[in-house]
């Protein structure tokens, strides 16, 4: 078996790629370790940025996006009994977010690979990347696949990054002690913009995916288990946090899916060894405050794609020799604006009166001062391409 580029994982950084590289008339096959129902029911993210809603729309692959997706125009930070709006529409005139699920975005990719007749499998066991530094080939479930780039886009605990042998990348991490227990739940969403809430009994964000269904995620202790958090302890502590400005009242509902997500900051340079490239989370992982996970995988595949369009036309590698340099400039100012949110908004050391007094003060700042709120907005909807 022969393809143009092999990829590893159907996530939506998989994905993209192979659906933008078909649109120049390159091949690939995706191989995904997991079933498509498993793919396409992960509760995720859930917010974009412009110019990931502008790449889904250009590729096509927009339709339902625009016509289900939520356009947000602000959001709300909330802490001690104020609520104060961060108004996009003010401080980024032109540029806002959309609020539409990932498993959405990965469902519309997924149709329009298959629409189109694209190979991705899977189900498949056992992929290996092999011989990236001469001829490329990948092995699954006792076939070969030979190709001339393999992309790893399998995620964090994918198998692309680990082939890369010892000591040729540069791992950077910081770990927070804390977690985060994401819900959702069939209910209408009590407030129309996503509230970031600073509380003493940690941080709560209320989101959504549609007018009937909400999305919430709280702060909970790095070890928790979702056996600890029945629906009426969530409940209970969801109003806690978010019942603080006069006159809100959080609406409840059943609660559908729940998980913890560990909270991590991770990024490996280069984000490529000889013919092997990785894109998303398998290169780097920021904690989700920022919201900007998703983004940035579908900034690397841009990249990516521009690279090997190069490459398979004209046989220059000068773009995706440069790829890891191009990519890291954007994941670096992410990584920066994700760990800020959330040390910004979070609880840390009960004992830290100094720690806790800062975030307030940056709270009473980036809520009066038209040039801090503009930073966070402009990093929040996210910077031009
Ligand atoms: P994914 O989505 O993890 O996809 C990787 C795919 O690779 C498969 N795989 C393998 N396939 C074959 N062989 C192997 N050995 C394999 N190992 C793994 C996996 O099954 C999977 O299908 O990575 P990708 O494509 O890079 O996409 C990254 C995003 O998923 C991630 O960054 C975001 O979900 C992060 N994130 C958020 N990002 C945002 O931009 N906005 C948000 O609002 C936001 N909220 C979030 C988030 C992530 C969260 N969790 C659960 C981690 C909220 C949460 C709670
Ligand atoms: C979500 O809706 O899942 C979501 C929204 C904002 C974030 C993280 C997750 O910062």
């Amino acid at each position: 078996m022969r393809t143009q580029v092999g990829i590893i994982g159907a996530g939506p950084a998989g994905l993209l790629l192979s659906h933008l590289l078909h649109q120049r008339g390159i091949s690939s096959v995706v191989l995904e370790k997991r079933g498509r129902a498993h793919v396409e029911s992960r509760v995720r993210a859930g917010v974009l940025e412009q110019g990931t809603v502008d790449t889904l729309v250009a590729a096509g692959v927009g339709e339902r996006l625009l016509r289900e997706g939520l356009p947000h125009q602000g959001i709300e930070l909330r802490y001690g009994e104020r609520g104060h709006r961060i108004a996009f529409e003010k401080l980024v005139p032109g540029r806002s977010i959309t609020v539409y699920g990932q498993q959405e975005v990965v469902k519309d990719l997924i149709a329009a690979r298959l629409e189109a007749g694209g190979d991705v499998r899977f189900e498949v066991e056992d992929v290996a990347p092999h011989s990236p530094e001469a001829g490329p080939y990948l092995t699954f479930g006792g076939e070969r696949l030979d190709c001339d780039v393999i992309a790893g886009c399998d995620g964090f605990h994918g198998v692309s990054r680990a082939s890369i042998p010892e000591g040729v990348l540069r791992l950077h991490e910081r770990e927070y002690p804390f977690a985060w227990l994401g819900v959702l739940a069939r209910v209408a969403p009590s407030s129309k913009e996503l509230i970031y809430a600073r509380n003493e009994r940690g941080f709560a964000l209320h989101s959504m995916r549609s007018p009937e269904i909400s999305r919430f995620y709280l702060q909970v202790p790095p070890d928790a288990d979702d056996g600890d958090w029945p629906d009426e302890r969530i409940w209970a502590e969801l109003k806690q946090r978010l019942e603080t400005v006069p006159g809100f009242t959080l609406a409840t509902g059943e609660i559908i899916e729940r998980s913890v997500t560990p909270m991590r900051s991770f990024v490996a340079e280069p984000m490529q060894y000889g013919r092997l490239f990785l894109a998303g989370d398998a290169a780097h992982i920021v904690p989700p405050t920022g919201a900007k996970g998703l983004n940035l995988a579908v900034a690397d595949v841009r990249v990516l794609t521009e690279a090997l369009d190069l490459f398979f036309s004209t046989g220059s590698a000068d773009l995706l020799d440069g790829y890891s340099r191009a990519c890291l400039k954007r994941v670096w100012r992410a990584q920066h604006f994700s760990w800020w949110m959330t040390n910004l908004l979070h609880t840390f050391d009960s004992d830290d009166d100094y720690g806790r007094r800062l975030q307030l003060s940056y709270l009473d700042y980036v809520t009066s001062s038209e040039a801090a709120a503009t930073t966070l907005a402009e990093n929040y909807v996210g910077l031009p391409w």
